[in-house]
């Protein structure tokens, strides 16, 4: 039987996560085919890597996992150079961004089957169809090419979480040392990343989630997280987890549960929510969520400004007063928010695009005099193809268009869009982006975020001070003073870096 070779394209230049996309995909064809994983993140040329073992003549399926930005820095150069020497390999890609882009992929040329969204039963019914010369026409979450169209096969309804088979850890650990997976963060020693539950049941509409699981949410049972989490601290010495899931705190039942039996292993940890639905959750859930280790929870604060939560589609009940107040409410439970927001969204006239911005800027302010703690990211609205969505159809009447190759995706200009830093939207202005990047400068300049362990406080205190001022007086043009320290000191940045 054919073998199979799994890469995760490189995605960071410290603090490796556990490949847990391309993991999944091990463990969903592990006892029926045998496999390999090429990390990019720990590998200094994944090329050449993979090229030996192809060279062997064993692999036949290639499967990447790409996210936009620079994942596809490595998946693209890597896949072009497979095809041209090895033509006979089957090429599959899956994650976010073949998922939202199929039709550039497969136009590549190189790509040959893209898995849109969940793989763990789609990738193996595959390979199936491939090695017994069987027909793969009607494989959900299959997209390929046939007669030169593109075919999008059916959607399947979220798979029972709890029935997945195990993640093969340890195959994973003789590939590459489990110990550079768990590093030393903000949060613990060792941290871990675990993702319990899938998709999301909110429609943003800016949201690269909405497109491949149209408001859909399964999650891993408290119990099964728990004692997930359990076997990676007893095995692997795990002092903290960062929940990965788009939204972890769906559920205040399951949110609880967990807290309950997780509360005496000494972990702390992280996970990402919508304030609109933790504001609902009762104090004691709150208490306890505390209680049992959560220390920072990032959440979708977008805007302060109702009409355009209103033009995000943000859910309906996520208002301004409720972002400031809910980041009152958390100082109570000495649980860090970190509020992510979303600036330079589409508006009818440039007046009121700059409009938008600058109340942004003064309502994030507002935020940072209620709870000073709160840790704020800041993104520049880059459009995904949420098709349907008000937003999206405002965005594409604007004149706005995404690559039309693969390898334009590359591009300096292109890259810097999938990294929310300046998104090559018609509607923003130099200046408008200046201003929104230049005020971020000062911001953390004033507040340097607590993820970043090397900034010790002498480093911290000076470049509070000099950023104190232009905060104060509304000062943001030209900050290069605060630049030119962030740069000697390699100052961290989560909107690039994740998290
Ligand atoms: C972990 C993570 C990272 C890690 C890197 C992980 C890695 N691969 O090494 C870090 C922190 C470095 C990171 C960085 C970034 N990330 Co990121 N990241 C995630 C996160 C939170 C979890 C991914 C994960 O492990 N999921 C768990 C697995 C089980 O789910 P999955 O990936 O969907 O995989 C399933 C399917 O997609 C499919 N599949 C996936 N890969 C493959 C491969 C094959 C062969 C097959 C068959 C199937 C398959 O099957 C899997 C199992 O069902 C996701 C959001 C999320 N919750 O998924 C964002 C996410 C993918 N990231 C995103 C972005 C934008 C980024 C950044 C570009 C920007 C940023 N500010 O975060 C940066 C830069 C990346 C870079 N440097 O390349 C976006 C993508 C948005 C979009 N427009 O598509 C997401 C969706 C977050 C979001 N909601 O905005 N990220
Ligand atoms: S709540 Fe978060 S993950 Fe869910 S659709 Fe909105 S932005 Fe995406």
């Amino acid at each position: 039987m054919n073998k199979v070779l799994l890469f995760n394209p490189r995605s960071a230049n410290a603090t490796f996560r556990i490949p847990n996309s391309i993991l999944n995909i091990a463990a969903s064809i592990d006892g029926c085919y045998d496999w390999v994983i090429v990390d990019g993140n720990r590998e200094t040329d994944p090329q050449q890597t993979i090229l030996n073992y192809l060279a062997s003549g064993e692999f036949k399926y290639l499967g990447f996992s790409v996210m936009p930005g620079p994942q596809l820095r490595q998946a693209i150069p890597i896949a072009k150079a497979v095809k041209q020497q090895f033509k006979e390999t089957t090429m599959i890609w899956g994650g976010y961004f073949p998922s939202n882009h199929s039709k550039v992929v497969l136009d590549s040329g190189y790509v040959d089957f893209i898995i849109n969204g969940p793989g763990d039963h789609c990738f193996p019914k595959l390979l199936d169809a491939l090695e017994n010369f069987l027909p793969y026409e009607f494989i959900k979450n299959l997209i390929y090419k046939a007669n030169g169209q593109i075919v999008k096969n059916a959607k399947e309804d979220l798979i029972d979480q709890d029935a997945l088979p195990p993640l093969p850890y340890s195959k994973l650990n003789r590939f590459y040392p489990m110990e550079k997976y768990l590093g030393k963060t903000y949060l613990g020693e060792r941290t871990f990343a675990y993702h319990s539950s899938i998709g999301c049941p909110f429609t943003c509409s800016f949201c690269a989630v909405v497109p491949i699981y149209e408001a859909r949410w399964k999650a891993k049972s408290a119990r099964f997280v728990y004692q997930d989490v359990k076997y990676i601290k007893d095995n692997f010495g795990a002092d903290a987890i960062e929940f990965h899931d788009n939204n972890f705190f769906v559920s205040e039942k399951r949110a609880v549960e967990f807290s309950n039996l997780v509360k005496n292993e000494n972990m702390t940890w992280w996970g990402m929510a919508r304030i609109d639905t933790m504001d609902k959750f009762k104090d004691a859930s709150l208490a306890a969520i505390r209680e049992a280790g959560c220390k920072v929870i990032f959440f979708g604060a977008e805007s302060g400004n109702d009409k355009v939560l209103a033009q995000m589609d943000k859910g309906g009940t996520q208002s301004g007063e409720q972002i400031i107040r809910f980041a009152e409410r958390m100082k109570k439970f000495d649980i860090i928010p970190e509020y992510s927001f979303v600036l330079g969204t589409p508006a009818p006239s440039p007046q009121q695009v700059q409009q938008q911005i600058d109340f942004d800027i003064n309502f994030i302010k507002q935020v940072k005099r209620v709870n000073p703690q709160t840790e704020i990211v800041i993104y520049t609205y880059s459009p995904v193809p949420t098709e349907g969505s008000a937003m999206y159809e405002d965005v594409l009447a604007q004149g706005f268009k995404f690559p039309a190759t693969l390898e334009d995706w590359i591009s300096p200009a292109w890259e810097s869009f999938d990294l929310r830093k300046n998104p090559l939207t018609p509607w923003l202005t130099p200046e408008m982006i200046d201003r929104i990047r230049n005020f971020e400068t000062v911001l953390n300049g004033l507040y340097p975020t607590v993820t970043d362990i090397r900034m010790n406080e002498l480093k911290r205190k000076a470049i509070k001070l000099m950023s104190g001022i232009r905060y104060k007086v509304n000062l943001y043009n030209y900050p290069y003073e605060i630049k030119l320290l962030q740069k000697m000191w390699k100052y961290r940045q989560p909107e690039i870096q994740g998290f």
